[in-house]
């Protein structure tokens, strides 16, 4: 890990949720920080949080190099990419893009943070059979008493109605792996035949990209969403090259 190249530098910790399902973070917005920090290959190390102990009540938070503790990963990449070009290290990621690529890249934000991200959200905790497996591995890190009492089944209950509000009901089942076909399709196609989303060089919006397509495409749960985000090459072919580039393998 990026953790001990230089045991003097500052360095970020990210709190998040331990590890899961085959990937270094389940969560695509504490993902979405990992891959950052991996890709500008900066000094962290990670330590496992529940959200109650973040000043936001939500994963990620991080104490910064200079010891600021921020929560969101947007917050926490707009202060790293800031100490970045402030110490002379480079342009930030984002650095050159016409209105247009900004425009797009906001646009993609939206389809990864909200209408992928809810699509995943169901893919474990709304359909029984795939919760039942991914409850199976979350009770592996939870202490026996939440492991074993009503609260995970409680906090299935919340998640299953904020899935409602999101559109994502057991009532609309038929319609949900149609709305992830668009959503898969329209990513797809957007990425063409560019390495990266906005062209031959990766950008702040492919860290978004990459978590959320990671925890569709590279979790061991096998359920719908993940079928049909391997069988689209093009998706594949960009999550292994972000892979490749900041986790490896
Ligand atoms: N806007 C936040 C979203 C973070 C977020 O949604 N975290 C989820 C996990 S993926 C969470 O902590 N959920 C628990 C909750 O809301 O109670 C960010 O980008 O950091």
């Amino acid at each position: 890990m990026t953790d001990d190249d230089d045991a003097a530098a500052p360095r970020t910790i990210l709190y998040q949720f331990p590890a899961m399902l085959g990937l270094p973070n389940a969560s695509p917005p504490c993902m979405k920080v990992e891959t950052y920090l991996r890709f500008r290959k900066l000094p962290y190390r990670t330590e496992i949080r529940s959200t109650r102990q973040s000043p936001s009540g939500q994963l990620p938070f991080a104490t910064m190099p200079d010891g600021r503790v921020l929560a969101d990963s947007e917050r926490i990449i707009d202060a790293l990419e800031a100490e970045w070009e402030a110490a002379g290290k480079g342009p930030a990621l984002d650095a050159g893009l016409s209105d247009a690529e900004r425009g797009l890249s906001t646009l993609l934000c939206t389809t990864f943070e909200r209408d992928l991200y809810w699509q995943i959200v169901w893919s474990r905790w709304g359909e029984d059979a795939t919760w039942r497996a991914f409850f199976g591995e979350m009770r592996t890190h939870l202490p026996w008493l939440l492991a074993n009492g009503p609260v995970m089944p409680m906090a299935r209950r919340k998640v299953v109605k904020r899935l409602k509000v999101e559109g994502l009901s057991r009532e609309k089942r038929a319609a949900i792996p149609v709305k992830a076909q668009a959503i898969l399709d329209t990513l797809a196609q957007i990425l063409g035949d560019k390495p990266f989303f906005l062209g031959d060089a990766p950008r702040r919006i492919d860290m978004t990209a990459y978590a959320g397509l990671s925890s569709a495409m590279d979790q061991t749960l096998d359920t719908p969403l993940t079928r049909a985000a391997n069988a689209m090459p093009t998706l594949l072919a960009y999550q292994r090259r972000m892979k490749a580039l900041t986790f490896g393998g």
